[in-house]
């Protein structure tokens, strides 16, 4: 397999994941307030921002918009989802197959595991699957490595994200994507534990830019290779201007006030 470092879906060294699953994870609900934004090639035309390494949707949106911007943007396919109205213990049904993917003209591929969950078991044998298949296609994959279930007790606690963190490491996941485990001690910890393995934190609900900025450059300076975010991105009216920002502290290494000075 090509070293990440090598991978199209990497800039020098860092990971920007513009994800837009969110139709199926959450629902509409999510465009509400973008209602624009519910035609999937508005955010692919986000997605060619030079900030971004790849973009992150389901099947059926790389099938319908990814021929338009195949020049301008690199494809990653979720493999699994599931819709908010499944109202189990989490798992996600896996809906497109590597070969599939590679097909669409995808440059990785992501999975969600859910650890803790009563679904662990299967979606670890999925992802068993989808990993090795991704080594024969030479796709990195990269895991929302998200500790959910009733096996978690409290999904935010650091030593659960670290856990998580090297959950993916150890079952061969290129990249893990996960949540702020709430400090700079805590997210150099979750690296630490990724050993080689590129961590990128999940971007998370709409706030505030310097909020969003300040926690992208702690994570950062923490050790993280980039981000994996969406509706901090698309949900914004300018998403052109806090992708500019966001160049700026995860390839720049700039603060998130210089970055937002310079992007006014
Ligand atoms: P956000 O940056 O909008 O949180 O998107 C990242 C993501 O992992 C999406 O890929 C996914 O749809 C969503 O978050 C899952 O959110 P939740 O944690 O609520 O299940």
């Amino acid at each position: 397999m090509i070293p990440i470092d090598d991978s199209p879906i990497v800039r020098d060294g860092k990971i920007l994941i513009l994800a837009m699953d969110h139709g199926l994870e959450h629902g509409p609900v999510d465009f509400e307030d973008v209602p624009e934004k519910l035609d999937p090639a508005t955010v692919f035309e986000t997605a060619s921002h030079d900030a971004v390494t790849c973009m992150a949707v389901q099947k059926g949106i790389a099938e319908g918009y990814y021929p338009s911007f195949e020049d301008d943007v690199n494809l990653m396919v979720k493999l699994n989802g599931t819709s908010n109205m499944w109202n189990g213990e989490p798992n996600s049904a896996v809906n497109c197959s590597v070969e599939y993917a590679a097909e669409l003209g995808a440059s990785g591929v992501g999975f969600t595991v859910y650890g803790g969950s009563n679904h662990e078991i299967e979606m670890v044998e999925e992802f068993r699957e989808a990993q090795e298949s991704a080594r024969e296609h030479d796709l990195p994959v990269a895991m929302w490595a998200y500790p959910r279930g009733q096996g978690v007790r409290n999904a935010s606690n650091p030593d659960t994200i670290a856990y998580a963190t090297r959950v993916a490491l150890e079952l061969g996941a290129d990249i893990a994507k996960v949540k702020y485990p709430g400090s700079t001690d805590a997210m150099a910890h979750t690296c630490r534990v990724a050993g080689d393995m590129p961590v990128v934190m999940s971007g998370g609900s709409k706030t505030t830019d310097h909020e969003f900025l300040t926690q992208v450059e702690n994570a950062v300076q923490s050790g993280c290779q980039g981000l994996a975010v969406g509706r901090n991105v698309w949900q914004r009216e300018d998403p052109t201007r806090i992708l500019d920002a966001l160049e700026m502290v995860i390839y720049e290494g700039e603060s998130a006030d210089n970055a937002l000075e310079a992007t006014e």
